[in-house]
């Protein structure tokens, strides 16, 4: 059985998540955007390359959310990204009416469907969607943690000279400055790097992790990045439609794991056919159990802000 995926938001993140699902044939694809013609454009352009690139399957442009009905997997990149004299306050209030709007449509139209988040502020946008669904907490999760533990990977794998693709990594926690990198459990084709680096050298590439998002936007100017993130999305949507059960880090709704409780954030997961299947409990020490929480203290505020205005916009 052909699967139906749908992506709602035509932007950079989308669009390049979009090529790399056709690529991989993962399902027939809608591109769902609020901008008319956009998400067609696209759509047809990547339609074009299908005989080149030899892959068997279509995207279709949309502005309509009846294209979405019966989707297995919803993924949201729609909103707004942060401009210059715009605060976090005003970005949370803007995306929060948005995302509230979208989910509406997925609840309505897309009732069986596993929901993946990617907007930011990215953990207080998944529990907006997550309230306004209902959802089982399986079927909702942000991706943030995939992208942030690629990250780590690449540049231990730059540092070392060796393969991305033996290196391992994980970074759990909130998406941004209060990630938390786990140097203890990376490792290159299972030595630890704690054998291979000095603790100097990890303490940078762990910085230059949390920092990764705001390298890119610096060097890029306009726009955030779209590459690693499109990847990130594709992988997890591969891991759920193939029932893979691969170990990614998502943010999913806590209930008590890790001693914290509602809260989405991002902790190592196996995803498979039942979405969010299982969350692997580490045992972590002090200095990360910390680090934990206070990622989880300042999702847990957001989350109190997006409360406020599911009261405020009622
Ligand atoms: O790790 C992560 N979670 C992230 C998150 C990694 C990268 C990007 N991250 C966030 O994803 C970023 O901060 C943004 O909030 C989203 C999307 O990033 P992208 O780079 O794709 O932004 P674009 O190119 O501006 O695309 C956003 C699209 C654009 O085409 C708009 O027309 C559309 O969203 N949009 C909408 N579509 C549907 N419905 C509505 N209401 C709507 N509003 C805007």
């Amino acid at each position: 059985m052909r699967k139906k995926i749908s992506m709602i938001g035509a932007g950079h993140v989308g669009e390049h998540a979009v090529k790399e699902m056709l690529a991989r044939e993962l399902g027939d694809i809608v591109l769902l955007d609020i901008v008319e013609g956009m998400p067609q454009g696209k759509a047809l352009d990547m339609a074009e390359a299908a005989p080149l690139l030899g892959y068997s399957y279509f995207a279709k442009g949309s502005n309509n959310y009846e294209d979405i009905a019966d989707s297995d997997v919803v993924i949201v990149t729609a909103g707004l990204a942060r401009k210059p004299g715009m605060s976090r306050e005003d970005l949370l209030e803007k995306n929060f009416k948005i995302i509230r709007g979208i989910a509406e449509q997925i609840k309505k139209y897309a009732p069986n469907s596993y929901v993946i988040v990617v907007t930011n502020p990215l953990d207080a946008m998944v529990y907006t969607v997550y309230k306004v669904l209902g959802f089982e907490r399986n079927r909702v999760m942000g991706m943030a943690g995939a992208l942030d533990a690629t990250r780590f990977r690449a540049f231990i794998a730059m540092e070392l000279g060796v393969s991305p693709e033996d290196v391992q990594a994980m970074v759990m926690g909130t998406h941004g400055d209060l990630m938390v990198p786990l140097p203890r459990f990376a490792s290159v084709s299972g030595i630890p790097i704690t054998e291979l680096l000095d603790k100097e050298t990890i303490d940078r590439l762990v910085e230059r992790t949390r920092k990764g998002g705001g390298e890119i936007v610096s060097l890029l100017k306009t726009g955030s990045a779209y590459y690693a993130p499109g990847a990130a999305v594709a992988i997890m949507v591969e891991s759920i439609i193939k029932d893979k059960k691969r170990v990614i880090p998502t943010s999913v709704y806590l209930n008590g794991e890790y001693g914290i409780k509602d809260v989405f954030i991002g902790v190592p997961v196996v995803l498979g056919e039942g979405g969010a299947e299982k969350i692997i409990e580490l045992d972590l020490n002090d200095e990360e159990m910390a680090a934990l929480r206070t990622s989880a203290e300042h999702v847990k505020k957001l989350e109190e802000e997006v409360d406020e205005l599911f009261k405020k916009f009622a």
